[in-house]
This record gives structure tokens, sequence and C-alpha cells, in this order.
């Protein structure tokens, strides 16, 4: 008891009449014991309490006791990472997302806006970011990380303004949110960054190309399927490898693939991420005109980007990017359900496509060992509590419950 009185800030007043959602923040916070649980619960509550005149003393003074614990977290991570600067930030949530783009072009707002904070620096200047800024936001009780970076300027791949460095925090991401500023041109904003990150072997939204190449240790390159690159046949496939240093060689395609893809798939060091492009400033007179430009430019040059179209000063475009954002990392949340019926509020994150096999193999793998059935809930069950055994493939959202 007396812990948790020690979490109310001094002369701090028991709201009494806070909406349910909020009241169930709070106790969550008051009942957290890590820094890491008590912010995270504190920026819950500030995102879903309904202000009104009987909670704004309370408001005031959760934020305040937000940023002490925030100011608490980063004297402990900085004393915990010595005086080296770390550039690249250790993930230490479901999802690490990388928010980038040039200068100037909203990033900081954004991650304020998604991390429901003020703790990036926002400036009208250029290059007010000129180290990774953290934040955190969930979707559904996924915890995503959001980690702004300096922005990408012509020459990053050079090691310009950091540039290199910035391409490694980009390559260290699950998913990349690229700002584009709705009051400059779009589209060469886009091709820049789009231009220097495929020069720094990071493509985005693209799939990894269907080719598996596997170096053998005898009896030459041999060439499985009829799939070969646009117009070429398999002296072509050949000659590519053995100019690559491939003697001996199995190559199989499991799709048609272009050149360009062929010599994607040769480079093992090339990082495929997933990517949204969040248009900001929309508020600015003229960003209607550019955000149409933005999305022609898209659709005619077949990126595949989801375009998001936002305004920090309206408030416009955040309220789904969070669940917006975990749809594009191709992962599902899967809730455990335990023998009083209680579904655990934070889900196990697995790869789409995974099965109750490889959410117990998270759980515990001596689970597996004394495995009797699982009993399912939401999308991939047929009825409630449907039995299943451990090859049923899981969908996002699912709860199950094992016994063993
Ligand atoms: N009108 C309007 N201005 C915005 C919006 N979002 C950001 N800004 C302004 O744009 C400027 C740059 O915003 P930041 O969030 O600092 O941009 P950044 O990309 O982090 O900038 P650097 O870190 O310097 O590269 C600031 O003056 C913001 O107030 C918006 O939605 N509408
Ligand atoms: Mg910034």
């Amino acid at each position: 008891m007396q812990k948790t009185l020690d979490k109310l800030p001094k002369g701090s007043i028991m709201p009494i009449n806070l909406n349910r959602e909020a009241q169930v923040e709070w106790d969550k916070y008051l009942e957290a014991s890590s820094i890491d649980d008590q912010i995270f619960h504190l920026e819950r509550f500030l995102g879903v309490c309904v202000k009104h005149k009987g909670v704004e003393k309370h408001l005031a003074m959760a934020k305040t006791k937000l940023k002490k614990l925030k100011a608490q977290k980063a004297k402990l991570t900085q004393s915990k990472k010595g005086s080296g600067e770390k550039w690249l930030v250790p993930k230490g949530e479901d999802a690490q997302i990388a928010i980038i783009g040039n200068v100037n072009s909203g990033k900081s707002s954004v991650l304020n806006e998604l991390a429901r904070s003020d703790a990036a620096k926002v400036g009208s200047y250029p290059f007010t970011t000129v180290k990774p800024e953290v934040g955190s936001t969930t979707a559904k009780g996924a915890r995503l990380q959001l980690v702004e970076l300096p922005a990408v300027v012509e020459g990053s791949v050079k090691g310009e303004m950091s540039g290199k460095l910035v391409l490694a925090g980009i390559r260290n991401a699950d998913c990349v949110l690229i700002a584009i500023d709705l009051s400059e041109d779009p589209v060469g904003q886009l091709q820049l960054i789009l231009e220097e990150l495929k020069k720094g072997k990071i493509r985005l939204n693209v799939t990894k190309p269907p080719v598996s190449i596997e170096k053998v240790g005898s009896g030459n390159i041999q060439v499985f399927n009829d799939y070969f690159f646009e117009g070429e046949g398999k002296d072509a496939v050949i000659e590519i490898l053995r100019g690559n240093g491939y003697l001996n060689a199995i190559v199989r395609f499991h799709a048609p693939v272009s050149l360009d893809q062929f010599l994607d798939a040769l480079d093992k060091s090339i990082s495929y991420l997933p990517a949204i492009i969040i248009a900001t400033k929309g508020d600015i007179e003229g960003s209607r005109q550019n955000y149409e430009k933005l999305l022609s430019f898209v659709e005619e040059s077949n990126l595949k980007f989801q375009v998001i179209p936002t305004s920090v000063l309206q408030k416009e475009g955040f309220e789904e990017l969070d669940e917006i954002i975990f749809n594009q990392l191709g992962k599902i949340r899967v809730f455990t359900r335990n023998a009083k019926g209680d579904i655990a509020e934070r889900p196990i994150i697995l790869r789409k496509g995974s099965t109750v096999e490889n959410a117990i193999e998270v759980l515990s793998k001596k689970m597996l060992q004394y495995f009797r059935f699982t009993r399912i809930w939401g999308r991939s069950a047929k009825f409630d509590g449907e039995k299943v055994g451990l090859d049923r493939e899981l969908q996002d959202g699912d709860v199950i419950q094992v016994f063993a």
C-alpha cells in the first residue's frame, strides 16, 4: 500500500470521476512495478482520459509524473550506456518503427503525436534532430518502439550528416514511416529518400526476390524451374553467378524475376522492410494538390506505399495509425487465456502464418512436450472454444488456452 501511495504525486487527489478506460489504466499504473510499465500505463491513461473540469488537476499531475519518470528512465539508460553514444537503439518492444524523412518534414511531430508525448524537440529550423529520438505506443496490446532518425539527405549513403548511421538505424527497424512534407514538393522528397535507401541497400515494400541460391561443394551450377529473368535463359544465370564467384551452386526460381531482382537475390546484405508514407502538414495551403501529386506518383511508379495524410495542428490522421503500422508489420497478435478465463493483456507477437505450435514455442518449449490440446477463440476458430491441435494456423486477435 505504501508503495502505491509513493507513486502518487505530492498533494495528489484521487480522481473520482474518471471514465472507465482511464480508471483501468490509472489502476494499472499504480500497480506497475517497473519504470517502463509505469510510463506505459500513464501514457495510456493520458491518451484515453476524457477531459472535463473534474479531472483537470489530476491530468496535470499525471503529465508531470510522466515527465519525471521519463527523465528518470533517460538517466538510467544513459548510465547503462556509459559515455559512448549509441545510434542503434536496442530493440525493447514487440517491433521497432523508424521514422525517417527529409529535413524539417515533421518527423519529430509525428513521433510526438504517436507517442502522445512532447519529448522530441520540434523546430522550424533544419536538423533539429541530430540523434535518434525514441518513444513508444501500442497497437491493441502490441508495443511499438518508435525511433525518429535524423534527416535523410542527398549523400546520406556517403556519410553526409551522419548518413551511414541513419541508414544503419533504418536497417535495424522492423517497419519504416516516411514523413513527406505536403507543403513542399512531395515527389522530389520521396525520390531523394528512395534513391539514398536503394544505394544503401534498403528496399521498401519490395518482397524478397523469389530465388534461392545455395552454394554447394561440387556439381557446377544447376538451375531449376523454368523461370528466368526477362528474355534470358539458363546460360545468362550461370554467367552472372560465375561472375560473382560462384563455382558450384543450386539455383531455384520460385516465380519469374527481373534482372534487377536476380542481382538483389545475389546480395545477402540487402534489407527488405515494410514501409508507410505519412504525408505531413495537411493543414497548409496547397497541401491537397501536393497530396494528389504524391498519390499519382506512387501509383504510376507502382511503389505500393499506403499514404496516410495527417496534420499535427488539426490532430488528423493519427487515430488509426498505430493499427495501420501494426498491419504493415506482417505479424499477428495472439492472446493467452488462463484457467480462470482471464485473457492476458499483452499478446504474443508471431509472424503471419504461425501455428499453435509456434505460439507455444514462444510461451514455453517445455509445454510442447506435455501438450494435450488447445482451445481457441477468434477468427481461426470454427466456434468459440474449439479444441485444436498444434498445426492449426492462427490469425490476428486469436485467443488460445493451452492444456498440457
Ligand atoms: N502547419 C503544420 N506544421 C507542422 C506540422 N507538423 C510539423 N510542423 C512544423 O514543421 C516544422 C518541422 O517539424 P519537426 O517535427 O521538427 O520536423 P523534423 O522532420 O523532425 O525536423 P528535423 O529534425 O529538423 O529534420 C516545425 O516548425 C513544426 O511546427 C503540421 O501538421 N502542420
Ligand atoms: Mg526532428
